[in-house]
């Protein structure tokens, strides 16, 4: 089974296979976790994004999805990039959030990524609610046939941090 691991701090910064970026559709970058992947790991992150668009998703990569890259020169081999969904009140998008997780964790299998580093989807310019985004990240990491043999939350704040803890138990 996978071990399901908290720490606080910027997910840049570790050293892992495979670090996941709750990117958006036009995988070119953005705000919040997004830019500070693209600015520490380099320019070479940005054309293997790009590369992606030209050659499979010239439409973006749908909700839910998720791609791989190099990790230019962050402490890790990949990036998988996966698009989170934005927190809707009216409609319940919580396959999509779980199916994020789902297919960062189908990615790193194929890549053979023993350990993955996940920031918590959506939670931020997304909107998703913190608690929920825990509950379901957490229910959906161990309820995922995988040979990843950890998975690393990276969370930024205090305030993640204790909810994904929470949801933890
Ligand atoms: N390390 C770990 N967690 C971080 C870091 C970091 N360096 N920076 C922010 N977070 P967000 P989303 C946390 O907004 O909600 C971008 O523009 C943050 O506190 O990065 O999925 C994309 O291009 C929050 O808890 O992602 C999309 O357009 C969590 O990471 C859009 O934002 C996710 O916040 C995606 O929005």
């Amino acid at each position: 089974m996978v071990r399901v691991t908290l720490v606080q701090g910027d997910i840049t910064e570790v050293s892992v296979d495979a670090v996941v970026n709750a990117a958006n559709s036009s995988l070119l970058g953005g705000g919040g976790v997004d830019g500070a992947i693209h600015r520490r790991g380099g320019p070479e992150i940005l054309a293997a994004c790009r590369a992606l668009r030209a050659s499979h998703y010239g439409k973006g990569l749908p909700t839910g999805r998720a791609v791989a890259t190099p990790a230019g020169r962050l402490p890790a081999r990949w990036v998988i990039h996966t698009v989170g969904p934005v927190w809707s009140r009216e409609e319940d998008r919580s396959d999509l959030l779980a199916s994020c997780y789902r297919e960062s964790l189908r990615v790193a299998d194929e890549l053979g990524a023993r350990t993955v580093a996940f920031p918590a989807i959506s939670t931020g310019i997304y909107g998703w609610p913190l608690a929920d985004g825990a509950r379901i990240a957490i229910e959906t990491v161990r309820d995922t046939p995988t040979g990843v043999e950890e998975v690393r939350f990276v969370l930024f704040d205090e305030r993640a941090h204790a909810a994904f803890e929470a949801a933890l138990g």
